[in-house]
């Protein structure tokens, strides 16, 4: 088994049985005139990300290991969207309203997809999903003990948010989860630097952290 140099100490990194998470790499996250725009953020912050993301894509790619793309979105009747996530701030555009981009994080509409450079293949899996975390009302605890999957390296957006809550969703459930600090944004510089923190402190208490020049030289390794 390969190791990967991360922090707070070295990931024992098994890649046949490591999934590449994907998280939320979506227009409406990333592009004028969505979501992440429409609650008052500099959206640009996210793009910085993409190069490294696409690394590790074609890298799961090139080994034919799983690779799960996941996006927050509702059906476009709505109905699992919660009031309280409907209503919450304000807003200019809320979930649901039409913006330049379709209707805002609404399943099939252009600004949900996830950006062309990250377009997931045919063959990978694409996660929608209601909320912030990716096991909450999906299908993914199935997918990943289907395919024997017991380790996670995050990527995405945001840090903090649909990222952060994932991986403590994973942590809970027995996976041991490896978050990518080049390959993961927040609006917030602040709140992924504490992100990372609060991940690796006390002995790695939710998952380690490590660049994607050290992961991409664990899957090296056989
Ligand atoms: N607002 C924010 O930082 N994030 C989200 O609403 N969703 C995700 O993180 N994907």
């Amino acid at each position: 088994m390969a190791t990967i140099d991360a922090r707070p100490f070295a990931f024992p990194f098994d890649k046949r049985k490591a999934a590449l998470m994907i998280i939320d790499m979506q227009r409406d996250f990333l592009e004028h005139g969505g979501f992440g725009e429409a609650l008052g953020n500099d959206v640009t912050l996210l793009g910085a990300i993409v190069p490294a993301v696409g690394r590790l894509l074609q890298a799961w790619r090139a080994h034919d290991l799983t690779i799960i793309h996941t996006m927050e979105c509702h059906r476009p009747d709505l109905s699992d969207l919660p009031a309280a996530k409907r209503d919450r701030g304000e807003p200019k555009l809320r979930i649901g309203e039409i913006g330049p981009m379709g209707r805002i994080l609404v399943a099939g509409e252009p600004g949900t997809e996830i950006i062309a450079a990250l377009s997931p293949r045919g063959d990978e899996i694409v996660i929608e999903k209601p909320g912030k975390g990716a096991f909450y009302a999906t299908n993914l605890s199935e997918i990943l003990k289907s395919r024997g999957i017991t380790q996670l390296v995050f990527t995405g957006v945001t840090t903090e948010v649909c990222v952060q809550t994932t991986m403590r969703e994973a942590n809970d459930r027995g996976y041991e989860c490896l978050l990518v600090e080049d390959a993961t944004e927040s609006y917030f510089p602040n709140f992924k630097a504490a992100t990372l923190d609060m991940v690796r402190a006390q002995g790695a208490i939710v998952g380690w952290t490590a660049l994607t020049n050290d992961i991409l030289q664990g899957l090296s390794h056989d």
